[in-house]
């Protein structure tokens, strides 16, 4: 047999003893990171599957290359999907990920320079809403708006000020650290009044918005991103839907534009993931997340830490870590010691940096993957509010780690 036939395990130990590594990390810890999840056995087979060798820049009927009897078939069949599961008029399921993707859509709707409206990074945005470090901020004239200071909520009041004063040719709504439910008529209505594209980008909670938990933009945003595998549970991946009117715009802006030839395994990946997500186990995997992330609230409340805007109404928590006098990232730290993995997260109106911002940032979408319900999200507070009042004690985080480990081994890996 040729090296190049050989499989993992035989031709590269290496590599192949790091992955299995990783299965094991995976496995024994709590994954609590907010845009994280487990992909299904489907979806992953689908990934790994020999589409990874076609190349296929251009759209189903009209490629630049030959062989593309099976490309059209499982590219039609995503976009088809796409649309079904969000009411969609139009789905270009070729984004590498978010952020291209919204790089299309800014390249699609603006010319270089045009104000852009989106939230601040520090109180929930994402680094492409405008925020300068992004293409976003460098390309454009970004204006960002806040959430309201005593509710940590979005002000619409305040949103609407803005937009008057800088009328936006593009208002972006849609968040990767916002715990509370987004008000997308709100946002159209501003849109509407000051004559601005509305992009929502619902990478966070687009498997809550198909299966019918959280309210969808779809009709009222001009343009919706997304990724595909956060709540959503697919592969990595980008998605934009649209209406009729900036299909061509939309497509021309992901290719020739921008991107090269598609990555047609994680397209049929994301084929099978839409799938799923039609399905009622998905949509009863949805409401469980949400009823986690209530019940991870309330425990974590009940160990006095205050979380932001109040709690949650999606996947999604924010703890201020400033009344504990410690910082996120020490907090983060000492939770991956004991075996509970997080994400340090700025908080809005943070007094400490990014690096080192005063939260974490929690979501439940991937516990609620393997099978764990409300009673286990006490567990899950405990080994937190534990891991906290130990911060600089190794022997006790590895000691809450062995439990966490014994805890997870009722929940297998998918
Ligand atoms: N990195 C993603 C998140 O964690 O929210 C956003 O791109």
């Amino acid at each position: 047999m040729s090296d190049h036939v050989q499989n993992l395990e035989d031709f590269d130990p290496k590599v192949h003893e790091i992955l299995e590594a990783e299965d094991r990390r995976q496995g024994r810890t709590i994954r609590l990171i907010a845009s994280e999840n487990y992909a299904s056995t489907a979806v992953r087979d689908a990934t790994a599957s020999r589409l990874t060798n076609k190349y296929s820049e251009g759209y189903p009927g009209r490629r630049y290359y030959q062989g593309q009897q099976y490309t059209d078939a499982i590219e039609n069949l995503a976009r088809q999907r796409a649309c079904d599961l969000f009411g969609a008029d139009h789905a270009n399921v070729q984004p590498y990920s978010g952020s291209p993707a919204n790089l299309a859509v800014y390249y699609a709707l603006l010319e270089v320079g045009d104000p852009i409206l989106g939230m601040g990074l520090p109180f929930g945005g994402h680094l492409t809403h405008g925020w300068k470090v992004s293409f976003s901020g460098r390309f454009y004239d970004a204006h960002q708006y806040p959430v309201d200071r005593q509710t940590e909520r979005i002000d619409f009041a305040e949103v609407r000020r803005i937009a008057k004063d800088v009328e936006p040719r593009l208002i972006i709504c849609g968040a990767s650290a916002y715990p509370r439910t987004i008000d997308f008529e709100a946002f159209a209505e501003i849109a509407d009044e000051v004559g601005a594209y509305l992009l929502a980008d619902i990478a966070h909670i687009s498997g809550l918005v198909a299966a019918g938990v959280h309210p969808s933009p779809v009709g009222l945003a001009d343009v919706v991103s997304s990724t595909t595998h956060k709540t959503l549970r697919g592969p990595r991946g980008g998605l934009i839907l649209c209406e009729e009117e900036h299909k061509k715009a939309i497509d021309r802006a992901v290719f020739p534009a921008l991107q090269g030839g598609p990555h047609m395994n994680a397209i049929a990946a994301a084929a099978v993931a839409f799938g799923e997500a039609m399905t009622k186990d998905f949509k009863d995997y949805a409401g469980q997340v949400v009823d986690n992330a209530r019940a991870l609230a309330a425990g974590l409340e009940s160990l006095g830490l205050r979380l932001v805007a109040g709690g949650t109404d999606n996947h999604l928590i924010l703890v201020d870590l400033t009344p504990r006098d410690m910082g996120g990232r020490d907090a983060a730290v000492a939770l991956e010691k004991a075996g509970v993995v997080v994400n340090s997260n700025s908080i809005p109106f943070d007094s400490r940096g990014p690096f080192d911002p005063s939260g974490i940032r929690i979501g439940t979408a991937a516990v609620t993957t393997r099978g764990m319900d409300a009673d286990d999200m006490g567990r899950i507070a405990d080994f937190i509010g534990r891991a906290l009042d130990h911060l600089d004690d190794d022997q006790a985080l590895n000691a809450i780690a062995a439990e966490v480990e014994e805890f997870c081994s009722d929940y297998p890996l998918p």
